[in-house]
């Protein structure tokens, strides 16, 4: 079988979403997600003037070499950009392999080590009652895993607390936001929060929260220790790790269980916090991380250490990370738990897809490949948007951290 042609899609239902097709002489194809929030058309590029070019003729099996033939061929390694664009063609190919062999993915990837997949959702309030409310509802959509954010008082607005009703979407269309921070209160507040939720919905109910990156490393340290009381099953991004050992300083203060890693994109942004067994879940996902070729390399590594992934599964992966990610999950031993944050009807109708959500489960479905297909005719309707995640300052104008 010979890659014959690929093109790139880039649609917005509601937000961007960036497609790599790639198509064989046996009429079979493959669809891999190249989505990077905020900068999605330098993917784009990247693919249509770099990568696609490499590839025609090769043989869309041999998903090991062309990894390694975009990944060391391209002298630049590593990065947002060439990691998503690697991580597109990557599962694209795995997709056609499915395909081509009529079996789904995770049956490439290790077969069924469980029947479905552990998920958790956001639950988000302007202040703790609201909070309090938005659990309970998503309580009765079946979820038994909660990641809970609330707005903070004396801030007048907070990143990832929508600022009115209908679905919440991160990304904001035009150019950034600007939205607020404080640490000092943030730090308060936080711990009363979660006592709130512990004695409203006592001991079962799995809660998360997300730190986005905001603290120093003893500032997490005091947070987690703080929080201790209420047994998280993780507190993620708490200090931005570019200082990989930052982590140290944190897992010296507290137990509370640690995530990162939405921002990673190789083995080499987590290799001292795994192998120091500084955090106890890695969020780093398919489309950023370079696709199954490489971040099953990364599971493999991370398992000897005690540590399980938790992919990130924000709205700003598509459905084909979606997909992908849930085979991934079924197959691998050491799966912790995948974020879920539905995407909108627009969304789903222009990325058919056979995956499927019950009582806080999700399950991959049984169709050969990824199982989803893409609308292109009504992706047409539905042209790039320039769009943004928010900055956030502090109450002195200070630029934070993410
Ligand atoms: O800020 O997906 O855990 N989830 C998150 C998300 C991210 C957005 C950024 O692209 O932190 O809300
Ligand atoms: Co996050």
């Amino acid at each position: 079988m010979k890659i014959v042609n690929a093109h790139v899609n880039v649609t917005s239902p509601g937000r961007n979403f960036v497609t790599l097709k790639i198509e064989t002489d046996e009429g079979i194809f493959g669809l891999g997600d190249g989505t990077l929030n905020g900068r999605e058309l330098s993917v784009a590029t990247y693919l249509t003037q770099h990568v696609i070019p490499c590839i025609i003729g090769r043989d869309p099996f041999q998903t090991e070499d062309i990894w390694q033939y975009l990944y060391r061929g391209a002298y630049w390694r590593r990065g947002p950009v060439t990691m998503s664009a690697i991580a597109a063609v990557d599962v694209a190919l795995w997709d056609i392999k499915g395909k081509a062999l009529n079996t789904p993915v995770y049956n490439l990837l290790g077969g069924k080590c469980r029947e479905s997949v552990f998920a958790y959702c956001h639950a988000t309030g302007k202040d703790t009652d609201h909070a309090l409310e938005d659990i309970a509802r998503q309580k009765e959509l079946g979820y038994k895993a909660i990641r809970v954010q609330s707005g903070i008082p004396g801030l007048s607005n907070t990143y990832g607390i929508p600022k009115g009703p209908g679905r919440y979407e991160p990304a904001e269309r035009g150019l950034p936001s600007e939205y607020e921070w404080s640490t000092e209160h943030y730090l308060r507040y936080i711990p009363k929060l979660f006592a709130r939720v512990r004695e409203a919905f006592g001991e079962e109910l799995h809660l998360l929260h997300d730190c986005h990156h905001r603290l120093t490393p003893i500032e997490a340290g005091r947070l987690g220790k703080e929080l201790e009381p209420f047994h998280l099953f993780w507190m993620e991004d708490p200090t931005p790790a570019e200082l990989q050992e930052g982590f140290k300083v944190i897992r010296e203060h507290t137990t509370t269980p640690i995530a990162v890693g939405e921002v990673f994109n190789s083995i080499w942004d987590a290799h001292d916090l795994i192998s120091n067994q500084w955090i106890d879940y890695l969020r780093m996902t398919l489309v950023h991380g370079g696709g199954f070729t490489h971040l099953k390399k990364v599971a493999d590594f991370a398992a000897l250490y005690h540590v399980r992934t938790g992919f990130h599964g924000a709205t700003d992966l598509s459905p084909v990370t979606m997909a992908a990610s849930l085979h991934f999950d079924t197959a691998i031993h050491n799966f912790g738990i995948q974020e879920h944050m539905p995407h909108t009807d627009e969304t789903n109708a222009v990325f058919p897809h056979n995956y499927d959500f019950k009582d806080g489960l999700l399950f991959p479905g049984d169709a050969p490949g990824l199982g989803v297909d893409l609308n292109e005719a009504l992706a047409e309707k539905y042209p790039y948007q320039r769009a943004y995640l928010p900055i956030n300052r502090k109450l002195d104008g200070t630029l934070c951290d993410w």
